[in-house]
């Protein structure tokens, strides 16, 4: 690993789930990431875990991504993983609308058990290439990525489109958010680790400073 400005990096480590229905593309996205490579069968899901490593703007990151199931049938292992995630892409394919709908509920569950409103998100309509069969028009998935403060990508697994471009930006978030930390420091004079007002209270200001924040999502279209 190179130093950088004389001071040695150690490469962080992220955990990221890939979440949506069966089918919409998560593990070709994932494999094209990871491998580069493009699966033209459908073979569905239980549960896959890949490593990678990028670098983003000079900083060595390492990715511990896992590949769920788009199928209801293993929703219990979804606590879990929700719990251990720190970025989520949420995917959904643009020829099918209710892909779309079902990453509401998706995220509706994220927020609820991270508690915490600014989990790095990312919202990818994928399959991008198939034009022709687009169900999602890309309006809605841009009053989408508004309303929920994630930025949006429309990508392709099959041409490679804006797929690295999808994890690097879950990166940064990432990178951002550990960088800035929680905000629960012993060091605050009005830390107190049992009152709520005081957890309420961060949240508002976090909330506040990414309001702020020049980087924050946009909507990226092909
Ligand atoms: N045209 C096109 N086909 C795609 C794209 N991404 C995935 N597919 C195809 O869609 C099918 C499903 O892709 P997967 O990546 O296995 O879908 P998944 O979301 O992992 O599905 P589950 O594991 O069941 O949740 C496969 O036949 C892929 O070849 C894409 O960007 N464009
Ligand atoms: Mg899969």
């Amino acid at each position: 690993m190179a130093p950088r400005q004389g001071r040695y990096q150690p490469a962080r480590e992220f955990h990221v789930v890939v979440l949506g229905a069966g089918g919409v593309g998560k593990s070709c996205l994932t494999a094209q990431f990871v491998h580069n490579e493009w699966i033209e069968s459908y073979d569905p899901t239980i549960e896959d875990s890949y490593r990678a490593q990028v670098a983003v703007d000079g900083r060595q990151v390492v990715l511990e991504i896992l590949d769920t199931a788009g199928t209801e049938q293993f929703v219990a292992m979804r606590d879990l993983y929700m719990k251990t995630g720190q970025g989520f892409l949420l995917v959904f394919s643009i020829t099918s609308a209710s892909s779309l709908t079902e990453l509401a509920g998706l995220r509706d569950e994220i927020i609820r058990i991270k508690d915490d409103e600014n989990v790095p998100i990312v919202i990818c309509g994928n399959k991008a290439d198939l034009e022709d069969q687009r169900c999602v028009p890309r309006t809605k998935g841009f009053s989408i990525s508004q309303r929920w403060g994630a930025p949006y990508y429309e990508a392709s697994a099959r041409t490679k489109t804006n797929v690295d471009e999808v994890f690097i930006d879950l990166c940064r978030q990432m990178l951002r958010k550990d960088d800035a930390g929680e905000g629960y420091l012993e060091e605050d004079k009005e830390y107190d680790p049992y009152s709520i007002s005081y957890y309420k209270k961060k949240r508002k200001q976090r909330r506040s400073d990414r309001d702020r924040d020049p980087h924050r999502p946009k909507c990226v279209i092909l």
